[in-house]
């Protein structure tokens, strides 16, 4: 290492100044992406993503990161330790000017790959603006040195020599300011689920994450990365074969993927990453993969007299079953992302490089494994089956669609008069009661009303059958009108969003995840693509009565909120527990949960496949016994809104 230390240059220069911190402090949005949980998160990533960057040029190996008692968090590398000599132009240390100025992914002229991309990689000073304090220490060349920022980045103790070390790295500790944010909780599920994926991706490095609130602490470290994640992702299901992976560099593009397939299983589960960010909106990269998938099998197939001409395999009929990762380092000046969130990547010269990638090492290796081949090609044949007698069914259906069947619909969903189905929204509503309320409380230009007789049915590993047998389910499907499983075409579906109302407490935590669990097995994509909601009707009511005849009051979604409402409706008020759905009046679950100028919705996401998979197979699958240890270990009965805020994996939207 010490060879290593001697043998790279820096030049101090390099160090883009942009402009100061204030910028941040007035609009952290802009930088973080919120000031809720994700952005609160979002301070870790960027002090983690700098070690990480530092680890991918080859120095270090390990980072840990420890959750404080005091709400503060360290970051620790054992990386070079960041320079500590004056900047030529700045004049003043160089860590003192990446912890106070801003500076955009990539502004660092010696990396060729980041980790960094579209909100992310803004750097260290993000988090400095926002943080009561960052203290950093930095062992490097021998010395031990140390500065100290404090009250959104000003320094306090300015850059000093504390002691000698033989050892290398830097040590980051901060705590963001509770005036910013609307919670300063870190979530021990949030960082655990973001470095096991980063320790996934990134096979050679170590990370630690220990929690000192809890004196619980976990390492992550993936040998065989990727396919690791893949094999991890389908544990407990039944397998074609074991996880393939294929590596590759063309161009200056580093390609990895790591695939395999699963029988009783309908989605295709793709999952893809540029410089290990995820890019939830695909790609080029996604693109490439298909093409060069489907043709790969088509072509084996054909020479192989498995198929005749007409009958070739529709890509969705070879990614039935499938579970993929894909892993792409593209240097910082071929990136483009695109769309709103920059969640797509745009690159086009990628396109073919991953086509013919996967074209040229799946053809390779189905020739050499036959057996497997035989199997794969009989598998994707058996969902090309269910794909025509499904289309032709439905064909059928909307020949001779019976009156019997629209009675069905039409006497359980309250519809919305729009046609611009974008525009459109669909409640499903726990309960005919709160159904009724919100029928009267909906804009019935574009709100759709469905409520719910009792609990919908368990979904986990029910057959198509079964599931359609269920009259809630096939209500759902009809309103939505996008068909199911395989077939389901979002560019169908009547609604912009489908939105989940229950009553804040454990049995509509408990509908939720039942028609979540729905969602995610027949209508995978109305999930990733953003459709599905769930609203959240507030905790509290403060009320005051100044006359006989007229009280006046507020809501509260959380506590921040019940601070501002006892202010607002001042002394003598009195607080009441909200407890459903059933106590509001039309027009107050209108201006609370309904109205899309003052309700709150939580938009839901896989932001984690590894957990959601794992999640609703250990909460709604058959073994009691795995639930049971896991309502034990995460469910405070105390609190019941603590259960729904563990229920639903997701951010605030509006
Ligand atoms: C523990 C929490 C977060 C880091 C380093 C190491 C260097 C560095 C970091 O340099 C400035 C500008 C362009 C090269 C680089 C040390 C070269 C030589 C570094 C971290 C220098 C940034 N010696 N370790 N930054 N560049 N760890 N961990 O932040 O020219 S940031």
């Amino acid at each position: 290492m010490a060879e290593e230390l001697k043998k790279q240059h820096y030049n101090e220069d390099d160090i883009a100044i942009l402009h100061g911190l204030e910028g941040v402090q007035k609009r952290p949005a802009m930088y973080i992406g919120s000031t809720g949980q994700s952005g609160l998160h979002h301070l870790v990533w960027e002090i983690v993503d700098n070690a990480v960057d530092e680890a991918l040029n080859g120095f270090g190996t390990t980072i840990e990161v420890t959750i404080h008692k005091d709400g503060s968090v360290s970051v620790q590398d054992d990386g070079r330790g960041i320079p500590t000599g004056i900047h030529k132009e700045a004049k003043i240390p160089a860590v003192e000017l990446i912890f106070t100025t801003l500076h955009s992914g990539g502004k660092f002229s010696n990396k060729a790959y980041t980790t960094s991309a579209g909100m992310h990689g803004v750097g260290a000073s993000v988090t400095n603006a926002l943080s009561d304090f960052v203290d950093v220490t930095i062992w490097r060349e021998g010395k031990i040195h140390h500065i100290r920022f404090e009250d959104g980045g000003k320094v306090k103790v300015p850059l000093e020599i504390i002691g000698n070390t033989n050892k290398h790295g830097t040590l980051v500790t901060f705590k963001p300011s509770a005036s910013i944010f609307t919670s300063v909780d870190f979530k021990w599920q949030t960082i655990f689920d973001h470095l096991q994926e980063s320790a996934y991706l990134l096979r050679k490095i170590k990370f630690v994450l220990k929690d000192e609130r809890t004196n619980i602490s976990q390492t992550f470290y993936y040998e065989n990365g990727i396919q690791q994640f893949v094999e991890d992702l389908n544990e407990n299901k039944n397998t074609l074969d074991k996880p393939l992976y294929m590596q590759d560099e063309i161009d200056q593009i580093k390609v990895e993927i790591a695939m395999q397939y699963c029988y009783n299983d309908y989605n295709e589960t793709i999952y893809s990453y540029v410089n290990n960010i995820r890019t939830v909106d695909g790609g080029t990269h996604e693109t490439g993969f298909r093409t060069g998938l489907t043709r790969a099998v088509n072509d084996f197939a054909e020479a192989n007299n498995l198929i005749r001409g007409k009958n070739k395999l529709e890509g969705s009929d070879i990614r039935e079953g499938l579970t993929a990762i894909i892993s792409l380092r593209i240097p910082e000046n071929m990136t483009e992302f695109e769309g709103q969130t920059k969640g797509k990547l745009g690159t086009p010269q990628v396109l073919n490089v991953v086509s013919n990638f996967i074209y040229n090492k799946f053809t390779y290796y189905l020739a050499e494994n036959k057996e497997f081949s035989i199997n794969l090609i009989k598998k994707c044949q058996d969902a090309q089956n269910a794909r025509v007698a499904a289309r032709k069914a439905k064909e059928e259906a909307r020949a001779s669609k019976s009156k019997k069947a629209e009675v069905i619909i039409t006497d359980k969903l309250t519809p919305a008069q729009s046609k611009d189905y974008a525009k459109n929204e669909l409640f499903i509503v726990e309960g005919e009661s709160a159904g009724g309320t919100a029928r009267n409380g909906r804009d019935r230009i574009h709100q759709a009303v469905l409520p719910l007789r009792g609990k919908p049915l368990n979904t986990d590993s029910t057959t198509i059958a079964k599931m359609l047998e269920n009259k809630e389910f096939a209500t759902i499907i009809n309103a939505i009108g996008a068909g199911y499983g395989q077939a389901f075409d979002i560019s169908e579906a009547k609604y912009g969003k489908v939105i989940i109302m229950t009553d804040a407490d454990t049995d509509g935590a408990h509908i939720q995840t039942l028609l979540l669990t729905f969602f995610y097995n027949f209508m995978r994509s109305l999930i990733t693509s953003g459709h599905v909601y769930v609203a959240v009707p507030p905790l509290y009511r403060v009320s005051k009565e100044v006359s006989k005849t007229k009280e006046v009051y507020e809501y509260a979604w959380n506590d921040k909120d019940l601070i501002e409402a006892k202010k607002k409706i001042g002394p003598g008020y009195k607080i009441s527990r909200f407890k459903g759905l059933g106590e509001m009046n039309a027009q107050q679950l209108k201006e609370t949960t309904m109205d899309p100028n003052k309700r709150q919705l939580i938009q839901i996401n896989i932001d984690n496949p590894f957990l959601a998979e794992k999640r609703i197979s250990t909460l709604m699958g058959k073994d009691t016994a795995l639930r049971r240890k896991w309502v034990e270990e995460n469910v405070d009965f105390s609190t019941e809104d603590n259960f729904l805020k563990e229920q639903i994996h997701g951010e605030k939207k509006e």
